[in-house]
């Protein structure tokens, strides 16, 4: 087997790497990628990942002429490119800006949801600002009632780019939000979930318990 030609800036935590972790999964790239562990939050960077990502953020993917890629949709979309089978992200037409724009709805909610972590867990109590909070998870239940509402069916037709999302994104609900009970209010989401939760590439990157 080659060694891994590309590196990928990885933290079991992270959603955002999770979803990369999935593609690579789906579409059989994962023996060409190296991980290098990483821990970083706003407070406490990474030299690391500062000096391949100035944003200090992961995921970021260095490849093998030593270029960086990122953020988590830049790298999807180049390792789309990498594989034979079919694309997870469609290369035109209606369906690419469909696609895309609902998985740009599920990074809002890990988007919102990491700033929740942040302002929960490391900022100071008495720093903490309720309403800004509260702000942000009504961004998370707006996206949710939306796939709820109307995107169900799209969602089930193909484990993609979008698909991805969502499911990252429950995901790291569970993970961060053990309390929120989405499924009570999003039933046709829980029962989605429940089934693609199952794949091997959701499985294989379950956040730490
Ligand atoms: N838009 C970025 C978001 C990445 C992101 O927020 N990653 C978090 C980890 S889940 C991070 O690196 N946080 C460190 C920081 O914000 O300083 C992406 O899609 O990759």
């Amino acid at each position: 087997m080659p060694s891994p030609s590309m590196t990928l800036f990885h933290s079991p935590s992270s959603p955002f790497v999770r979803k990369v972790m999935v593609l690579l999964h789906e579409t059989g790239q994962l023996d060409r990628v190296a991980l290098e562990q990483v821990q970083l939050s706003p407070t406490s960077p990474s030299e690391a990942v500062n000096a391949q990502n100035p944003a200090g953020k992961i995921p970021a993917l260095r490849l093998a002429d030593g270029s960086v890629l990122h953020d988590s949709r830049v790298i999807l979309d180049y390792l789309d490119q990498q594989h034979v089978g079919d694309p997870l992200i469609p290369l035109q037409g209606p369906a690419r800006w469909r696609r895309l724009s609902l998985a740009s709805l599920a990074d809002a909610i890990l988007d919102a949801a990491v700033l929740i972590r942040y302002e929960s867990f490391l900022r100071p109590p008495d720093k903490r600002w309720e309403l800004w909070q509260e702000g942000q998870q009504a961004k998370i239940e707006r996206a949710l009632q939306q796939f709820e509402n109307e995107a169900i069916a799209e969602l089930a037709c193909h484990f993609d780019i979008a698909a991805i999302g969502v499911a990252c994104a429950l995901g790291y609900l569970d993970f961060r939000q053990p309390e929120s009970n989405w499924r009570q209010r999003y039933p046709q989401l829980a029962d989605w979930y429940a089934e693609v939760s199952q794949r091997p590439s959701m499985q294989a990157t379950q956040p730490p318990a």
